[in-house]
C-alpha cells in the first residue's frame, strides 16, 4: 500500500484532498497513479457506505437542507462528504461562496467533507471523476456521501447512476414539477422532498405533498424499487421540522432495497456503467488524438459557421478522410 493510501484510511483530510486532486488531473501520468490508487483502495475497504443523490433547482434550499441534514447525520456519529455534481457551477462561481454560508456548521465540522464540482471538466469527465471521488471519501471513512446536482437533465441522470437514492428537493409552490412528475421527467426520484414547509407556505407544502402522493400513486409502481416508493413528504430545512422522518425514510428505503436484493444489484450495474464512462472517455481521447482529428473538426466547424460549407458537405468531407485511412490501415 502506498503511503498515500495509508493516509487515506487514516481519514487524513490532506490526503483525501491530495487524492482528489490526483484523480481529477488529465495528465496521463496522474491518470495511470489515480486509476493504480482507487485499484488498491477497492481491494481493502469495506466501508459499508449509503449514497445519497440529492437535485432540486437552484433556489430550492438544497444546501439549507444539507446543512441541516448532515448536521444531524453527524450528530449521531456519521461522517458525512458532500460532493457537488454542477455544469453550471463555472458560470455562477459566486454559488460556493454562498454554500459556505448556508453549510456553516458543515463546512466547519470535522465530520463533514465538502467539495464543490470541478467546473473545468465536461459533463461526463465531471461524472467519471466523481465515481471516483466517492470511493476515495469512503475509504477515508465517511459512510454518508451526498451527491448534489442541479435538477436538469443529464446531470441528474449521472447523479441517479452513482447512488442508491435519489432525493428531489422541491418548493411548495412549484407547479413544474408535478407538471413533470406526470409526465414522467421526475420518475427517477425514490423520495420527493417538499421543502419550505414552514410560515406561510406550511399549508402550501401538505397540499403539495397530497398531490404528488397521489401522481405518485397514478404512475404506479415502479421496477426495483421497495412497496410503498416513491413517496412525497415535508421538511423545513430552516427550522429542522422533518428531518428526522426523511433520515428515518432514507434509512428504511436503502434497509428494504437490501432485503429485496436491488442494492446489490443497482451498484453491480453501476459499476458496469463507470466501467463504460471511463472507456468511451479513453476511445474519445485516443481516436481525436490521431491524426489531427480536433483540428479538422474545429476547421470544419469554422466553415460550417462561416457559410463556407453545408453540414451534410462537411460530414461527407470527414467521412472520407476516416475512409482513407481504413483503407490504408
Ligand atoms: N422558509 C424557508 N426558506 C428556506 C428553507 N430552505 C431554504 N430556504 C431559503 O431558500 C433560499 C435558497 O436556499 P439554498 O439552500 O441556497 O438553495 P439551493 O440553491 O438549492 O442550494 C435561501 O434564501 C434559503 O434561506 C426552508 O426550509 N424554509
Ligand atoms: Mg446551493
Amino acid at each position: 500500500m502506498t503511503e498515500l493510501l495509508q493516509k487515506i484510511f487514516e481519514s487524513d483530510r490532506k490526503a483525501l484532498a491530495k487524492a482528489i486532486t490526483l484523480v481529477e488531473s488529465t495528465l496521463p501520468k496522474h491518470k495511470k497513479e489515480a486509476n493504480n490508487l482507487i485499484q488498491d483502495l477497492l481491494k481493502k475497504n469495506n466501508n459499508a457506505s449509503i449514497r445519497i443523490a440529492l437535485s432540486g433547482t437552484p433556489g430550492a434550499g438544497k444546501s439549507t437542507f444539507i446543512e441541516a441534514f448532515g448536521s444531524k447525520l453527524i450528530e449521531e456519529g456519521n461522517k458525512v462528504a458532500v460532493l457537488a455534481i454542477d455544469p453550471t457551477s463555472n458560470k455562477t462561481g459566486g454559488s460556493i461562496l454562498g454554500d459556505k454560508t448556508r453549510m456553516e456548521n458543515l463546512s466547519r465540522h470535522p465530520n463533514a467533507f465538502i467539495r464543490p464540482s470541478p467546473s473545468s471538466l465536461n459533463l461526463g469527465g465531471v461524472t467519471a471523476k466523481t465515481r471516483e471521488v466517492i470511493h476515495l471519501c469512503e475509504a477515508s471513512g465517511y459512510n454518508i456521501i451526498i451527491v448534489e446536482t442541479v435538477g436538469v437533465g443529464q446531470s441528474e441522470i449521472a447523479a441517479f447512476d452513482m447512488t442508491d437514492i435519489f432525493c428531489l428537493l422541491i418548493t411548495p409552490d412549484s407547479g413544474d414539477e408535478l407538471q413533470g412528475l406526470k409526465k414522467g421527467i421526475t420518475e427517477s426520484a425514490d423520495l420527493i422532498i417538499v421543502n419550505k414547509a414552514d410560515g406561510k407556505l406550511k399549508k402550501t407544502a401538505s397540499l403539495a405533498v397530497a398531490e404528488y402522493t397521489s401522481a405518485l400513486r397514478l404512475l404506479g409502481k415502479k421496477n426495483n424499487v421497495p412497496e410503498n416508493y416513491p413517496k412525497a413528504t415535508m421538511v423545513s430545512s430552516i427550522d429542522g421540522n422533518g428531518i428526522i422522518e426523511i433520515k428515518d425514510e432514507i434509512l428504511n428505503f436503502i434497509n428494504l432495497q437490501k432485503k429485496l436484493g436491488f442494492f446489490e444489484k443497482k451498484r453491480n450495474q453501476q459499476k458496469v456503467q463507470w466501467f463504460k464512462e471511463k472507456i468511451d472517455l479513453e476511445i474519445y481521447d485516443f481516436i481525436s488524438k490521431r491524426n489531427n482529428f480536433i483540428d479538422i473538426k474545429n476547421e470544419l466547424e469554422n466553415k460550417i459557421e462561416n457559410k463556407e460549407i453545408s453540414v451534410p458537405e462537411a460530414i461527407s468531407y470527414f467521412s472520407n478522410i476516416l475512409e482513407k485511412i481504413s483503407n490504408s490501415e
